[in-house]
């Protein structure tokens, strides 16, 4: 039988994933807030939708990869949103990374439609996106993520069943609050180093061989030293996660000193910066003028 997909959402990650699909063969209908950025993938064969309700209704299951919470609200909630259009028996998925109390409320609104909810927020960014090695951290039934499991494996490598809704966004705030804080570490320690008259390439020498080593930083260490900071995860996103885990800490009395130490460079990177950079630039806090 064939699937019928609807995907909202043609960002960095969202339209290469969304371009997977169409290749595999399924019938894709999306829509963009900026429809200028489906014209490729329109020639490549997806439909374009008018409104997010349009994608929604031929879909059997619906993908939502928008970029903050407020984007998920006015995608699926606003004029002619998504949430109005969808059929039951359908499903959505929501591969945003947003507020895990967002995504019960995501569930909730599914569910009295006859509409099925899983959160799959992904991990590895546009290289992970584009070879379909994606890994999804999925909150909702083991039942949905079974209908759904076809699709994602175009889209992914791996995905963790982590619990309930909301367990998925839950544990992608604490991967990325692991990720931030150890570019961050590394971007410190290349201050010192530099700063100090040693050259940074020997302290990735030594990192490469020691137990600091870590595979986000075999990425970001060679973006920092060449300073090209063409965004893979744009530093903007981060510090929209950083955000929500402060939120969500906050919400629950559990202190996040690092993290929220974190936030204000990254904050302060974010303000000066004068595009969309990679958060690898977080390094640029330490930049003399
Ligand atoms: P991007 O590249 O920042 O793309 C964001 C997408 O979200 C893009 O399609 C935007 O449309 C869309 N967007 C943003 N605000 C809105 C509103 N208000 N309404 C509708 N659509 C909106 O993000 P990524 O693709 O890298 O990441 C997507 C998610 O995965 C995000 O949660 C990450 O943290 C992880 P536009 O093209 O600007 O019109």
């Amino acid at each position: 039988m064939t699937v019928n997909v609807g995907w909202i959402g043609l960002g960095l990650i969202g339209k290469p994933m969304a371009r997977r699909l169409v290749q595999a063969g399924y019938p894709v209908t999306v829509w963009n807030r900026t429809p200028a950025k489906a014209a490729d993938l329109i020639r490549e064969g997806a439909r374009l939708a008018a409104t997010p309700r349009e994608a929604a209704a031929p879909a059997d299951v619906l993908f939502t990869c928008v970029s903050d919470p407020p984007a998920v609200e006015a995608a699926l909630w606003g004029d002619d949103g998504a949430m109005a259009g969808l059929r039951a028996g359908s499903v959505l998925v929501d591969s945003s990374t947003v507020a895990p109390a967002l995504a019960r409320r995501e569930a909730a609104a599914a569910a009295a439609r006859g509409v099925e909810f899983l959160e799959a927020p992904v991990t590895g960014g546009t290289w992970g996106a584009e070879k379909g090695e994606l890994v999804f951290l999925v909150g909702g039934e083991a039942a949905t993520l079974e209908r759904v499991q076809p699709l994602l494996a175009h889209l992914g490598k791996k995905w963790f069943h982590l619990g309930p809704h909301g367990a998925g966004q839950t544990v992608k705030l604490a991967m990325n609050m692991l990720y931030a804080l150890e570019v961050q570490g590394l971007a410190e320690a290349l201050a010192l180093v530099t700063g100090s008259g040693v050259p940074a390439d020997k302290l990735l020498e030594v990192l490469a061989s020691s137990m600091g080593r870590a595979p986000v930083l075999d990425i970001k260490a060679p973006m920092m030293t060449s300073r090209n900071f063409a965004p893979s995860f744009p530093l903007r996103l981060m510090h929209k996660d950083l955000g929500l885990a402060l939120e969500l800490a906050n919400q629950l009395g559990i202190p996040l000193p690092a993290t929220a130490a974190a936030r204000e460079t990254y904050s302060a990177v974010k303000g000066a910066a004068q595009e969309d950079v990679d958060y690898a630039a977080v390094m640029n806090f330490w930049r003399r003028p």
